[in-house]
């Protein structure tokens, strides 16, 4: 019983968000859900929090419960390069420097959940932006995961690759930013002076079966990149 007016209404918040109101519109007040429902304020506060937390809706103290716009940002996004030079304008470049397959090696192991022994496919490539180099990056997939990759030609986005041919999607990421100095080789390749200030970007990105399949380190010039990150508020208070 309590049950079904709960789902009642969950799917007419949703609805609500959905289909019948527009971003920063009001939703009915706690009081009218609970009539409407017949069910608890604090059932309607919960099924509101739960909103707010996946960030559909938004509440002001005082003002009452509102549409959330849709806010897609890099941060809460698995981007590939290619995506995130498309959306900044840009168009999408790739230079193959190296394509080979090696043992993992105990750190890539360990991110990959392999043993040091277990073949990798390593690939280093020049990252470009409208022709100009941004990024350099080792990318390091279990070659289990991705048969014959060294085989394919490819000179374009790896993630369309694995999601194309491997029906590899990735789906979430663990990833640290770090600042670092370019040595001349990675300096040379990126076209800026020597010992320039640059950041390293490692991630280990696990596809949709929560499996680790790439680990990568890319290097990104400083001077061109900036990373933007959203950052959100735990809401606990449960005022409304
Ligand atoms: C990003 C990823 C890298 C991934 C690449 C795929 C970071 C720090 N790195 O550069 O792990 O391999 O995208 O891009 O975000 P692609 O699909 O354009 O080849």
């Amino acid at each position: 019983m309590t049950a079904t007016k709960h789902e009642l209404l969950r799917s007419h918040l949703q609805n609500l968000i959905e289909r019948e109101l527009a971003p920063d519109e009001r939703l009915p007040t706690e009081r009218e859900l609970a009539q409407e429902f017949g069910v608890s304020r604090m059932t309607v506060r919960q099924a509101l929090e739960r909103l707010e937390n996946e960030r559909r809706v938004y509440r002001v103290r005082g003002a009452g419960t509102f549409v959330a716009r849709p806010a897609i940002t890099k941060s809460i996004e698995l981007t590939s390069f290619s995506d995130d030079m498309r959306r900044r304008g840009l168009t999408p470049g790739s230079h193959l420097r190296t394509a080979e397959s090696i043992p993992a090696g105990a750190n890539v192991g360990f991110a990959l959940g392999l043993s040091p022994a277990d073949e990798v496919v390593h690939l280093e490539r020049v990252r470009t932006a409208d022709g100009v180099p941004m990024c350099i990056e080792h990318t390091y997939l279990s070659a289990a995961l991705v048969p014959k990759l060294l085989d394919r030609p490819f000179d374009n986005s790896l993630y369309d690759l694995l999601r194309d041919h491997y029906h590899i999607r990735l789906v979430r990421a663990e990833q640290s930013i770090r600042a670092t100095v370019l040595d001349e080789a990675t300096a040379t390749l990126l076209q800026v002076p020597a010992f320039s200030p640059a950041l390293l970007v490692e991630r280990t990105a696990y596809d949709q079966r929560d499996r680790p399949v790439e680990r990568a380190m890319s290097t990104y010039r400083g001077d061109r990149y900036a990373f933007e990150i959203e950052v959100v508020r735990p809401t606990t208070d449960g005022t409304g």
